[in-house]
């Protein structure tokens, strides 16, 4: 393996599931790759990211044990919103609906940050402050903002960052090296990009989107 060394559930591998004219986002692909990220960011090696961590994780495994409770086995993580929309408990404190939606968030920064840095950006706390103004900034209170904003200083920078990428024998000097990580990083990112747009949609035409702050 040449790069991509953790990731064994990529973005870029997942098949949308059809219903009706749409196509969805599966569920059980979805949350591996997602758990997938969190690998990377402790070898990435800084303790600033532990609550991101437990965020992550935390979504992961709340939305896996509404799968696990529920008689009728869900596919797509749209299968499990309707579920709640149709026993109205889209509201309820942990409800998987809320739990997906933020893992929607957190997902859409790492992807607008991955976004940057294929776009050519090497400086990593720049890449993370324009991805994180575009998505989570706007639903975090001024103390969550500063606590970003403490995280942000623990990134490592550009080098470390594309070693925690590749496996140990990796050449990050090559060429072609650099090349096969380019493209592999784009189409990861445009996959992830496509199946959080097609999720997000689904919120807004359902109104599920709070605009509540943490
Ligand atoms: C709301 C909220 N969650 C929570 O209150 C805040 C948590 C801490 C936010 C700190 C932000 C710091 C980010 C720094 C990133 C720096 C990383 C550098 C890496 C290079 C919700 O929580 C709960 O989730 C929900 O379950 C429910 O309880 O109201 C609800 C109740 O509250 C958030 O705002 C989500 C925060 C997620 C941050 C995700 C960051 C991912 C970071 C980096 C990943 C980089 C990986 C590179 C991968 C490369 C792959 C090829």
């Amino acid at each position: 393996k040449m790069f991509f060394n953790e990731i064994e559930h990529s973005f870029a591998k997942i098949s949308m599931i059809h219903r009706n004219e749409e196509l969805e986002v599966p569920v059980d692909h979805f949350l591996s790759a997602a758990g997938d990220l969190l690998p990377i960011l402790d070898k990435l090696g800084s303790k600033a990211f532990a609550p991101v961590k437990m965020d992550i994780n935390g979504n992961i495994t709340k939305i896996r044990k509404k799968c696990d409770s529920e008689a009728n086995s869900f596919e797509t993580l749209q299968d499990i919103i309707r579920s709640e929309l149709s026993t109205g408990t889209t509201k309820v404190s942990n409800s998987a609906t809320d739990a997906i939606m933020w893992l929607k968030r957190a997902l859409s920064f790492v992807a607008h940050f991955l976004e940057n840095i294929v776009n050519g950006e090497k400086n990593l706390t720049t890449a993370l402050q324009k991805a994180y103004s575009v998505t989570l900034s706007n639903h975090h209170s001024w103390v969550v903002k500063g606590v970003f904003a403490l995280a942000v200083k623990a990134a490592p920078d550009y080098k470390d960052f594309i070693r925690a990428l590749s496996s140990d024998t990796a050449d990050l000097e090559c060429a072609t090296f650099q090349k096969t990580l380019h493209a592999a990083l784009s189409e990861y990112t445009s996959a992830l990009q496509k199946q959080l747009s097609n999720l997000h949609s689904f919120y807004l035409s359902n109104n599920l989107e709070s605009n509540k702050l943490v």
